[in-house]
């Protein structure tokens, strides 16, 4: 009784210790966390595509995209607004409404809301 409780004891104290050299010794890899990446994956910063027109601003503001990306604008305002530059434009966009341009060519490309000048906006095509 006396005997085997102390060998017990001895076994446990092995485990104890053994179990501490393996957990110091072992290298833990970064682990993606799912919750983590999936917050993440809301934002699409680099491959952005859209633009939303909210509370009388572009959002974003200034998008960068790579030729050949279609960008999106979509009206998220109840009033309406529209898509005004030298090269590409859309008609009154109601709440709801969409446009779409495709940029072909690389350049700085500058709009604003025909209906509110003070609101302005940049596409950048790489
Ligand atoms: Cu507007």
């Amino acid at each position: 009784m006396k005997k085997s409780a102390s060998l017990i004891l001895a076994v446990s104290a092995v485990f104890f210790l053994g179990g501490c050299g393996y957990q110091a010794s072992k290298q833990i890899p970064p682990v993606q966390i799912p919750g983590q990446s999936a917050q993440t994956g809301a934002s699409t910063v680099g491959e952005a595509s859209t633009v939303a027109i909210k509370n009388f601003s572009f959002s974003p503001s200034t998008l960068t995209v790579k030729a050949g990306t279609t960008v999106t604008w979509t009206n998220e305002d109840s009033a309406a607004h529209t898509i005004k530059s030298d090269t590409f434009g859309s008609g009154e966009l109601s709440n709801g409404q969409q446009f779409d341009f495709k940029f072909e060519k690389a350049g700085s490309f500058d709009y604003s809301c025909a209906i509110h000048p003070s609101m302005t906006g940049k596409i950048i095509v790489e």
